[in-house]
């Protein structure tokens, strides 16, 4: 039978990333996929990134291409009551600044890495799963090819995303916790220049949040709050763009250069923690034990720094024969994971309109970002935590 030190469930970026730092410190792995490459390719999802994520990307050998065509951001600007406010995240935070760079750019250098590196990953893996991770001998079990297969292993990493099999397997023993919110982001992808190159707009107006971010000098991606019952085919390019425009203010508005959009999709929004993160000899990572709505830029980052934690215990493991890094594993990340938990929700609160909102709490909310924008204090903790919290 196949044999492997670590079986890895899930070729996105948690998957794809703990492989390569895996195989960095002489540990073999088998990546089990579900998809195609190109499909995973395919997902728009996540654009900034923190300096942990920059950092081991760096470590893992795949850093290159990020440093190049990455967009380094220094501050935020929050847009409210039509008036810009800039948040000089460096200055508050002693320099550190996030990274615009594409999930799907990040995830083809982990791709490509992995497959110069001659590293094994079995793509339309069907019928993925986990067996004996409450004893010694751990197996994963897959169709490929019309056949049955069978991989042994020492460790497994489910590394499937919200909707894998390896929480599924587990779910008796999992204990979840659960919000869902009631409005959806909806995101165009367009071949057009940045409105504002320099930093993200998090605008909040009456008509309902709005987000300006980018990919690069000429690839611009923008957001804008909808109810959830909507349809993509009812949002025209030229709804979107005028949406847009009437929630940000009237000179952002102006210099917004709109065209056709390569990209459109609703994206329903959802907190969502799994505890613990380890079972036996399986552990969870990324999108597959936790869910951020996506205001605060946290769900990649998240799930590279499960990964930082687990290819630490996992080193160690093999290196000095300890088991307390995997022993610390779910606890220490499940520490991180509220920390970010706790801002996505309060940024997503701050930043939306929501349906039951009575003129009691739109007034809170108001005075709340006049007193963030206005406050160092409350900016620095904004910005201390869009930088990313230390490991
Ligand atoms: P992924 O990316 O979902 O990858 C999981 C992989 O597992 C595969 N899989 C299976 N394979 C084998 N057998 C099975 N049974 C399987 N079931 C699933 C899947 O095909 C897939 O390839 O999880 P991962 O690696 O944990 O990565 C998490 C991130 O993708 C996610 O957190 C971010 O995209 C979230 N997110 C953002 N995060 C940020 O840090 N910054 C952002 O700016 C940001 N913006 C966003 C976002 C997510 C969004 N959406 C749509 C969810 C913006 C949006 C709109
Ligand atoms: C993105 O560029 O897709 C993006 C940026 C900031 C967020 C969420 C998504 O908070």
């Amino acid at each position: 039978m196949p044999k492997t030190q670590v079986a890895i469930i899930g070729a996105g970026p948690a998957g794809l990333l703990l492989g390569q730092l895996l195989h960095k410190a002489g540990i073999e792995n088998v990546i089990l996929e579900r998809q195609t490459a190109d499909y995973v390719l395919g997902r728009i999802r996540a654009g900034i990134l923190e300096q942990v994520t920059v950092d081991l990307m760096d470590e893992a050998g795949v850093g290159q291409r990020l440093h190049h065509d990455g967009i380094v951001h220094h501050a935020i600007e929050l847009v409210f009551r039509g008036e810009r406010h800039p948040i000089q995240v460096d200055k508050l935070t002693g320099g550190k600044v996030v990274t615009a760079y594409g999930q799907t750019e990040l995830t083809r250098d982990l791709m490509e890495a992995r497959k110069a590196a001659g590293l094994p990953t079995v793509y339309e893996a069907a019928d993925v799963s986990p067996h004996g991770f409450d004893g010694d001998k751990p197996v994963v079990r897959y169709r490929h090819g019309g056949q049955e297969h069978e991989l042994q292993c020492d460790f497994i990493a489910g590394c499937d995303g919200f909707h894998g099999v390896s929480r599924a397997t587990v779910k008796d023993k999992v204990t979840e916790y659960e919000k869902v919110y009631p409005f959806g982001w909806l995101g165009v992808l367009a071949d057009v220049p940045p409105v504002s190159p320099h930093a993200i707009v998090y605008g909040n107006s009456e008509r309902g949040f709005s987000l300006c971010s980018m990919r690069s000098l000429t690839r611009s991606r923008y957001y804008v709050q909808c109810p959830l019952d909507d349809k993509v085919e009812d949002w025209s390019d030229e709804r979107f763009w005028d949406e847009l425009k009437r929630r940000v203010d009237p000179h952002l508005a102006a210099s917004i250069v709109t065209g056709p959009s390569i990209e459109k999709s609703i994206a329903p929004l959802r907190s969502f923690v799994a505890e613990p993160m380890r079972f036996g000899r399986m552990f969870l990572a990324g999108d597959a034990a936790h869910i951020v709505p996506p205001t605060g830029a946290k769900g990649l980052n998240l799930a590279a720094s499960d990964v930082k934690y687990l290819s630490s215990a996992l080193i160690e493991h093999y290196r000095e024969r300890s088991a307390a890094g995997l022993d610390h594993y779910s606890d220490r990340a499940l520490q991180r994971v509220w920390k970010a938990e706790r801002f996505s929700w309060w940024l997503t609160s701050l930043m939306h309109r929501f349906p039951d909102t009575g003129a009691f709490e739109q007034r809170l909310q108001d005075a709340e970002l006049e007193y963030l924008v206005h406050s160092q204090a409350a900016s620095t903790s904004l910005a201390e935590n869009y930088v990313g919290l230390p490991l």
